[in-house]
């Protein structure tokens, strides 16, 4: 019975600990501009994806589509000195209104890929 107790608490002692550091070591979307799912009146100049850790810009990148799934160019994805946690994206031309989907891929410093997506939209 003694032995049984006693291999329990081994079992627990290895396992959440790294449970817990995997869980917390992910890049996610902490918010963004334009914010994710809002209606704004105005085009933005660019896209800002802040993430909840710094991110590795060579394997980072998001891209933009219409509502109906529409590829909209942009410029190159890049994380600024200042804040290594936010991908910026130019946007070329002026967006239309309509509702758009950014698609965002990154990976964190930790190596760990995350990916999403979100919605805005421009107002007419
Ligand atoms: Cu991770």
């Amino acid at each position: 019975m003694k032995t049984l107790r006693i291999a329990f608490a081994a079992a627990l002692a290895v396992t959440s600990p790294g449970f817990t550091a995997s869980v917390w070591a992910h890049a996610f979307l902490d918010h963004a501009v334009p914010p994710v799912g809002s209606t704004s009146p105005s085009a933005p100049g660019e896209l800002s994806l802040s993430f909840s850790e710094k991110i590795v810009p060579a394997f980072s990148g998001a891209s933009l589509s219409s509502a109906a799934g529409a590829s909209i160019p942009t410029g190159q994805a890049g994380i600024g000195p200042s804040d290594p946690a936010t991908l910026h994206v130019a946007l070329g031309r002026k967006l239309a209104p309509g509702t758009y989907v950014v698609h965002w891929h990154v990976v964190s410093v930790d190596t760990h890929r995350t990916s999403g997506s979100y919605k805005f939209t421009i107002a007419p």
